[in-house]
């Protein structure tokens, strides 16, 4: 089943000089491949839409702070199970959580700051491409 899923390397991942690193570990996955790609500073509004789900917890406005403090780098990946797939590679949200081999269990410090996004659904995956990606079909 090929799948597309909107992956952010968030700005920590920038800012470690990890960019190279991730997409590489993406990339060496036999038959996915980076199909659009940016590098841009987020907005709130964006952020809103984006992360709409999280608006009123605790921890919404810590992200938006940390999400908006330097580029990210978006983009499309395309794939075999490609949804599940990049999720399984980014490992569970707190890197404490995260084997050793996932991006998040390598690299990643604090719950808030754990160097990607990756759509959780296919459903997700629609909308917050439409969000990064306007132009795509
Ligand atoms: P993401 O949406 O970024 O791919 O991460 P996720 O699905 O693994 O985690 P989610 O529950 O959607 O949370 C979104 C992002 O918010 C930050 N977060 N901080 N308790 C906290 O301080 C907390 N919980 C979540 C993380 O950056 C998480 O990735
Ligand atoms: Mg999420």
């Amino acid at each position: 089943m090929t799948q597309r899923t909107l992956v952010l390397l968030k700005p920590d991942a920038v800012r470690r000089h990890l960019i190279g690193e991730i997409i590489g570990r993406i990339e060496r996955k036999a038959g996915w491949s980076v199909t659009a790609l940016e590098m841009r500073t987020l907005d709130r509004a964006i952020l809103e839409q984006h992360y709409a789900e999280h608006i009123g917890r605790p921890f919404y406005e810590p992200l938006v702070e940390f999400m908006s403090s330097g580029p990210v780098v978006a983009m499309v990946v395309e794939g075999e199970r490609v949804i599940e797939g990049v999720r399984q590679l980014a490992g569970p949200t707190d890197p404490i959580a995260a084997a050793p081999g996932s991006i998040r269990g390598d690299y990643g410090t604090i719950v808030r700051e754990n160097l990607i996004h990756a759509s959780d659904s296919e459903e997700s995956a629609i909308r917050e491409m439409k969000i990064f990606f306007p132009g795509l079909s």
